[in-house]
């Protein structure tokens, strides 16, 4: 069976998503396509047989719809979320599910009154190898008893007016996530440490940030993220334990050896250092959907304890203070 998707976002992982999906992944064709900016979506859509452009909204009421892929703005993800919860359409959306506690709250509940899980959350890095593997040596216990995570996030750059808000909406969501799944323990609290500015950013951007979460067990997870490092995309983790520490593999493809030096070459962007775990995960959600089976992958949870971390660091940036993060009851639906 062939799910017939309609994407809503067509700019940079929209199109992203619309490659795999069409060219690279099984079980899945590209039925429509979404996009304020309509000669892009139907630029796209002509290179796609039988599919149509429509405005975002009745792309997830269209028949030739069977689930849809939300890649638009972070602001707009609620919206478009919602709608698909109201349509019983089954929808991928990219991280963050939405950029306050409060509009994830809403989705959850939408998603418990339809009695079934209806959405998956894009926190690809569940499905990069070098995470699983990371994760593997955690669980395992050799080391004993995890203590400490220093994780950092650092971008090559970012566009100009790229606020602080994104970088903890769009960037330290991942470590987020995977501070929860790695240790299987919900965000206590935070605290935002701003360093001294990189002259190479500017406006309402602070870069680095060093944000510090604890967890229920008391485990600090130190996250550094920055945002105009200029050398590459660069994604660390490391792990102290009782008896050891382990640490993410470092993600060079190739060494170039000449006039007597050796480099290493490193991804330029997130898309090449996440290539596999994007493709990973949708190809997860695929199959779940293909074989009726109910969604395993990151949920609406997931979502929403994430917003209440990224929340919580938005009042931290404003009070300098420490910040504990709330949580309701987890609904069984997501037991
Ligand atoms: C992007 O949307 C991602 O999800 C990347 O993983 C992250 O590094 C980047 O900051 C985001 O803009």
């Amino acid at each position: 069976m062939t799910i017939r998707i309609g994407v809503i976002g067509a700019g940079t992982i929209g199109q992203e998503h619309i490659r795999r999906l069409s060219t690279k992944l099984s079980g899945a064709s590209i039925t429509a396509v979404a996009d304020p900016n309509d000669a892009r979506a139907q630029a796209i859509a002509q290179g796609l047989p039988g599919c149509v452009v429509a405005d975002a909204h009745d792309l997830i009421g269209l028949d030739c719809v069977d689930a849809v892929v939300i890649a638009s703005w972070a602001e707009t993800h609620a919206e478009y979320v919602l709608a698909c919860i109201d349509s019983r359409k089954p929808v991928f959306c990219e991280k963050p599910l939405a950029t306050t506690q409060d509009d994830c709250t809403r989705i959850l509940d939408a998603e418990v009154n339809a009695g079934r899980r209806l959405v998956q959350v894009g926190f690809m890095r569940r499905y990069d190898p070098d995470f699983v593997e990371l994760r593997g040596v955690v669980e395992a216990g050799d080391l004993g008893a995890p203590l400490l995570m220093y994780c950092a996030h650092r971008m090559g750059s970012v566009p100009d007016g790229y606020t602080t808000r994104q970088v903890i909406n769009d960037a330290i969501v991942h470590e987020i996530d995977t501070a929860r799944w790695l240790f299987g323990d919900e965000i206590e609290s935070v605290q935002v440490l701003p360093s001294r500015q990189n002259p190479n950013s500017s406006g309402d951007l602070l870069d680095p940030l060093v944000t510090i979460l604890k967890n229920n067990s008391g485990v600090l997870i130190v996250v550094e993220a920055s945002a105009n490092g200029r050398y590459g995309y660069d994604i660390t983790g490391e792990v102290v334990a009782q008896s050891g520490r382990v640490s993410l593999a470092s993600r060079a493809s190739v060494e170039i050896h000449r006039f007597v030096r050796s480099e290493r070459a490193m991804p330029a962007d997130w898309r090449i250092r996440f290539e596999q775990a994007y493709d990973v995960e949708l190809q997860h959600w695929l199959y779940e959907l293909n074989q009726g089976q109910p969604l395993s992958g990151p949920s609406t949870w997931d979502g929403l304890a994430a917003a209440a971390v990224t929340d919580a660091l938005h009042s931290a940036v404003e009070t300098a203070t420490a910040v504990n993060v709330s949580l309701p009851a987890k609904p069984a639906l997501y037991a």
